[in-house]
């Protein structure tokens, strides 16, 4: 159900966010677009005229993996060069201040939700994978087609012809993006934990996300159906919105900081160290 006007929206999800002792952050690529990382399905698409259903497939990788390794190779180069937004960091902030109840499943692949963490973390300690789910993979990852190894890779790809592809450097298979693609299963430690974390939460916050793709698009009912509210973030409305408790129409960078808890200042007291 949509709040009538943002600012007794804003207020409502504030709220929510507030007086929730557990909440579920599900981020899509809305989250990182304020950073300049285009999305799957908004307008300008994500590259050239391919669809995601087009090049996000085994058969697709299959079929072309020089395509497939170019359009990689592209998203890796415009994802170095963005660093994360407002919304990354609040997001960040509010976990460091919060720790083990502010959890992230997050669809994307770009590595922000990270980047945020270690660089707000003061003492350097943060771990930035503690709270945080990459349900889809990570773009800076590649796994052997051959014997599965799994190698952290951050090398720009030279897609000019199949011989250049990225090999493995154990068996010389030709290495695969480590992301998860239609029609393939994701890591079952990882969406059991999401699924975990979305019945623990009393409220879900939805960032950016066109809630289209299954198994994350379901997260949010599992908060609501044991109890909890959801809090949407999004210029447009989605699927979900229907079933929200508070659904803000505006962007995350602009929106997410404003709802985020601020800082609980402890009232100084005679007793107070
Ligand atoms: C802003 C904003 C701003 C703009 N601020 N917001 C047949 C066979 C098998 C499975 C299926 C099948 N039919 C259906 C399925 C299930 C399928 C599915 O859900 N398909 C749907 C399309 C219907 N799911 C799967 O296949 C999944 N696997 C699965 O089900 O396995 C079953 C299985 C079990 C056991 C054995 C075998 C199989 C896997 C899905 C993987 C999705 N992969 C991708 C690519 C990941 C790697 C990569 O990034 O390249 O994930 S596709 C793409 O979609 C990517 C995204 O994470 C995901 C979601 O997209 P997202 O993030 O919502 O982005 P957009 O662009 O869609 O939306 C952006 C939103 O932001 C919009 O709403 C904007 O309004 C908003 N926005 N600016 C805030 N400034
Ligand atoms: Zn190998």
């Amino acid at each position: 159900m949509t709040e009538p006007g943002l600012a007794a929206g804003l207020a409502r999800a504030r709220a929510l966010l507030a007086e929730a002792e557990r909440v579920l952050v599900l981020t899509g690529a809305g989250i990182s677009a304020d950073s300049g990382v285009p999305t799957f399905r908004g307008p300008g698409g994500l590259w050239k005229d391919f669809r995601p259903e087009d090049l996000a497939t085994p058969e697709a990788f299959e079929r072309d993996p020089r395509l497939v390794w170019e359009w990689y190779g592209w998203r890796r180069e415009v994802v170095s060069g963005c660093r994360p937004n407002a919304a990354h960091v609040s997001l960040a902030r509010w976990q460091a201040r919060a720790p083990g109840r502010i959890r992230i499943a997050t669809q994307n692949v770009d590595g922000l939700h990270s980047l945020a963490a270690v660089e707000g973390s003061t003492d350097g300690t943060t771990d930035p994978s503690a709270d945080l789910a990459e349900v889809h993979g990570t773009l800076f990852g590649s796994r052997c087609n051959g014997c599965g190894l799994r190698f952290t890779d951050r090398a720009t790809v030279d897609a000019t012809a199949i011989g250049t592809l990225p090999a493995c450097a154990s068996c010389d298979s030709l290495l695969r993006p480590d992301v998860v693609w239609y029609g393939e299963a994701l890591d079952p430690a990882v969406i059991e934990l999401a699924f975990r974390w979305a019945a623990e939460a009393d409220a879900c916050l939805v960032i950016g996300t066109s809630a289209l793709v299954h198994p994350a698009a379901s997260l949010p009912s599992v908060t609501r159906e044991n109890g909890g509210s959801i809090v949407e973030v999004n210029p447009e409305a989605t699927p979900l919105t229907a079933h929200a408790t508070v659904s803000l129409r505006g962007g995350a960078a602009a929106t997410v900081p404003s709802i985020v808890p601020l800082p609980r200042t402890t009232p100084i007291t005679a007793d107070s160290p």
